[in-house]
């Protein structure tokens, strides 16, 4: 159903309050291309504020609870957003069109999940340990001792908002650390809705602080000089520039950037899972996931089946809507100007000779959606392995099939590429699955599924995906600061 849209104010979140600047840039409703919010730019006094109030609260209550108090206190967290997930799902879909049977599943139960998960790792997992021999006979014991690792940067992108942005909360906040957040100027809402929750459940003011605006804002945290760490989702161009600007300072980093991501059938693959796990990884969230799959290689042998089962699945399985209706599974893209990205792809796609299996274009609806920023579901063939729309990030619900005749040459295909983010594979060979899998150069490798996540393992990318991982007990590299005490016996 069309939603009446009332123009909402986010504010900044600063020491436990809401900041307004007067300066304010509109957030539009995907949908529709409706304002839907008015946004408080922050600049240099409120970044100087909010990471002033974030180094404060270290030394402050925050910095004084036991572990297991902390440990209840982002179980709380976890609760407030889950007592609060009515709230949560409406601003994140206003932000981004998503459809709700989207962000009820994916973002608004993982915002919650990202602070259960990470709220005991830091006591659960031990330091290490190593005895050592002295020329005295006596030896001397060597142990290691955790702390925070301090003020914690946050930037992060608009795709998953609250998902990506307690991805890395979750785990700063669980390992004693304070942040400052920077969410994406496209997606604010549910980063400074968090802050309501942080004052609900009594997190101390100035541990959790949102400041809002675009890369200039961004800019200020990067190279900010009491800031002591940034851990940053985005473009593997933002995160080029985000390394360079934290060099004067010399901060630690962690990167998760973009990817270009294969999917591989065998020829001997389950076809009814390949196609639902493909159709999922090319298409949920509109191609808007930064684990998605845009390039598949398929055995030449079963090529025009799989291409045929996957065009009825974008033509048939995936319903474009308004986002509260039910049976809708298929959103707008974020904005007009992603929009734009993603159609010049589909024009490149044909200029560099694809045949347009299916979509192709952008739809027309007839009515106030046209405002909005939507792209059809497409499916090329014909596309060379080194075209650019094979090879750049288009981020969107688009995917090039390329066939391939035998393993060690989809297994070079795959990673003949600057990017290793994810890739997944289907076949019903154990042997090619072991075999395979860790030769394929990505952070995460799926097989027989797709972006299925147990927060315990290490998430990250190689070459220019990322630099670092996190998740499970991985985030304590990032998260906190190892010593070595050493003890003369
Ligand atoms: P983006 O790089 O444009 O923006 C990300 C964030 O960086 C935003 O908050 C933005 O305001 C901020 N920013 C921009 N310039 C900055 C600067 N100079 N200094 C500091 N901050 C700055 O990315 P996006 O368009 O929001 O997100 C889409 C991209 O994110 C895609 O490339 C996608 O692959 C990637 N992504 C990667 C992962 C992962 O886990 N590897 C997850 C999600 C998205
Ligand atoms: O599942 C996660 O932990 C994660 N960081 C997912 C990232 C998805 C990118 O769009």
């Amino acid at each position: 159903m069309r939603k009446v849209i009332t123009p909402r104010n986010v504010a900044n979140f600063i020491n436990g309050q809401y900041v307004e600047t007067g300066d304010t840039f509109d957030v539009l409703y995907p949908v529709t291309g409706e304002v839907t919010a008015k946004v408080h730019t922050a600049g240099q006094a409120e970044v100087d504020a909010a990471v002033a109030a974030a180094r404060a609260a270290l030394c402050g209550p925050w910095g004084q609870l036991s572990t297991d108090e902390r440990i209840g206190m982002v179980i709380d967290i976890a609760n407030g957003i889950t007592k609060r997930f009515d709230d949560f799902l409406e601003l994140e879909v206003l932000d981004t069109g998503k459809p709700y049977s989207v962000a009820s599943h994916v973002d608004i139960p993982r915002g919650a999940a990202n602070f259960k998960a990470f709220a005991h790792t830091l006591k659960e997992h031990a330091t290490e340990a190593f005895r050592m021999d002295t020329p005295d006979g006596n030896g001397a014991l060597n142990y290691g001792v955790r702390r925070p690792r301090g003020v914690i940067g946050i930037i992060s992108p608009w795709n998953l908002p609250l998902l990506l942005m307690t991805w890395k909360a979750g785990p700063a906040l669980a390992m004693g650390n304070t942040v400052v957040v920077k969410p994406s100027e496209v997606t604010p809402s549910t980063a400074s809705l968090l802050g309501e929750v942080m004052n609900e459940v009594g997190v101390p003011a100035g541990v959790y602080n949102v400041v809002n605006g675009f890369g200039k804002t961004g800019a200020m945290i990067t190279s900010h000089p009491d800031v002591d760490g940034i851990t940053f989702t985005g473009e593997t161009v933002t995160g080029s520039i985000i390394i360079k600007a934290t060099a004067d300072t010399l901060k630690a980093t962690s990167m998760e950037m973009g990817g270009k991501n294969a999917g591989i059938v065998f020829e001997d693959a389950d076809l009814d899972i390949a196609v639902k796990e493909l159709g999922r990884s090319c298409f949920l969230n509109t191609g808007q996931v930064c684990l998605g799959t845009e390039r598949v290689y398929v055995h030449e042998s079963i090529f025009d089946e799989v291409r045929d089962r996957l065009k009825d699945y974008a033509e048939n399985e995936l319903k474009y809507g308004y986002p509260d209706d039910d049976t809708m599974n298929f959103g707008p893209v974020v904005s007009d100007e992603h929009r734009d990205k993603v159609l010049s792809y589909y024009k490149l796609a044909e200029e560099e000779g694809a045949t347009v299996v299916t979509g192709g274009g952008a739809p027309k609806f007839g009515d106030e959606r046209d405002g909005g920023s939507w792209v059809e579901p497409t499916i090329w063939t014909g596309l060379g392995h080194e075209s650019r729309v094979a090879t750049e990030e288009i981020f969107g619900p688009a995917v090039a099939l390329i066939p391939f005749s035998d393993e060690d040459e989809v297994i070079r295909l795959a990673n003949d590429t600057r990017y290793g983010l994810s890739a997944t594979f289907f076949t019903r060979d154990m042997s090619r699955a072991l075999r395979v899998a860790p030769q394929l150069e990505a952070g995460i490798v799926w097989v027989n599924s797709w972006f299925l996540r147990d927060l315990r393992t290490s998430f990250g990318g190689m070459k220019q995906s990322g630099i670092g991982r996190e998740g499970g007990v991985h985030g304590l590299e990032f998260y906190t600061e190892i010593s070595n005490v050493c003890i003369k016996i």
